[in-house]
């Protein structure tokens, strides 16, 4: 099938399935849109990590047993900043930081996060377009008891230990989609929606929290394919699952495969979780969903993408 894939992810686990779909398919046919909820200004930089690991992988600089930040990273700046007292939980490493920089000084003069995302993946040589789900501000912010955490002093400095009892996408409700994706949404070049295996409520949710995206994505022609980030009761990686039990969700696929329900066609689970009982609209496919070699990551793209087009040719 031809036409334009429109891939929803967000740092780690959505970034693998991201690299599978950008190789199986060709130049410019893929359009990756990228969470910032886990967006914040830190040490003066505006620094957006999720955007960094899909760029990062995309141009193949992303550090693999890290799962975020570059490959052959030096750490002199953060050694030196300890040095003098500076706050040094984030880490940013040398390389890494000249992105932060060079980020930070075309947003300060005025351009859009689109524009300087779609000018730094070029000068990295990536032939997908990596697109911020909107260049309006939203932070994703956690509560625990009585405390609002911001994002990354939950997810970095407090290691995920807190129990969250709530999430608020705080600025969503203002925040404008980025034109260019509620244009592939409405228009007929587009073959598949996939929404990648990163955490529904931590990566995915921001996404669908900005006004007129659920509803264009629910609305759109083409299938919306998702893949479990749950496999045999299991997140591969990061708080998925003890957010869920912290929710009371169940910490199954078929309970993400619910909270996805009215928006999707396919749901991909692990042949694990053969077994996985999506809702009656809901087609479920079982493929290997654990993704370790670029092969793995070759292999799961084409199968979401067979899915999809088995969908549209039954349409
Ligand atoms: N994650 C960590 O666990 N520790 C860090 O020091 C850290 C630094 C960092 C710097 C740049 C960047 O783009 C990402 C970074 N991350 C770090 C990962 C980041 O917190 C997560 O990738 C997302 O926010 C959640 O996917």
């Amino acid at each position: 099938m031809s036409g334009k894939v429109l891939a929803l992810a967000g740092g780690i686990g959505g970034a693998k399935l991201v690299l599978g779909l950008a190789r199986v398919l060709g130049d410019g046919e893929l359009v990756v849109v990228g969470n910032t909820g886990d967006d914040f200004n830190h040490l003066g930089f505006s620094i957006s990590p999720d955007l960094d690991t899909l760029l990062y992988t995309l141009a193949g600089l992303a550090d693999r047993s890290r799962g975020w930040g570059r490959r052959r990273e030096t750490w002199k700046f953060m050694a030196a900043l300890e040095q003098l007292g500076g706050p040094s939980w984030f880490r940013l490493g040398d390389a890494d930081l000249a992105l932060h920089v060079e980020r930070t000084r075309r947003l300060a003069s005025g351009e859009s996060l689109t524009s300087v995302m779609d000018h730094l993946r070029r000068e990295l040589g990536v032939a997908t377009r990596l697109v911020p789900m909107t260049d309006d501000p939203v932070r994703t912010r956690l509560r625990s008891g009585r405390e609002w955490l911001d994002f990354q002093d939950y997810f970095v400095r407090l290691r995920c230990e807190p129990a969250v009892e709530e999430i608020a996408y705080v600025g969503a409700e203002s925040a404008r989609p980025q034109p260019e994706i509620l244009a592939l949404l409405g228009g007929k070049d587009l073959r598949a929606v996939v929404i990648c295996p990163s955490n529904p409520f931590l990566s995915i949710e921001p996404i669908l929290a900005i006004p007129g995206m659920r509803s264009a994505i629910a609305q759109c022609a083409a299938p919306v394919v998702a893949v479990s980030p749950i496999i045999a009761g299991r997140a591969v990686k990061g708080p998925t699952a003890k957010m869920m039990r912290e929710f009371g969700i169940e910490v199954t696929a078929t309970a993400v495969a619910r909270h996805y329900a009215r928006l999707i066609d396919v749901f991909v689970v692990d042949e694990a979780d053969v077994d996985a009982e999506v809702p009656g609209e809901v087609e479920c496919v079982t493929a290997s969903t654990l993704m370790v070699t670029l092969a793995d990551r070759k292999r799961l793209a084409r199968s979401v993408l067979a899915a999809a087009d088995a969908i549209s040719r039954s349409r």
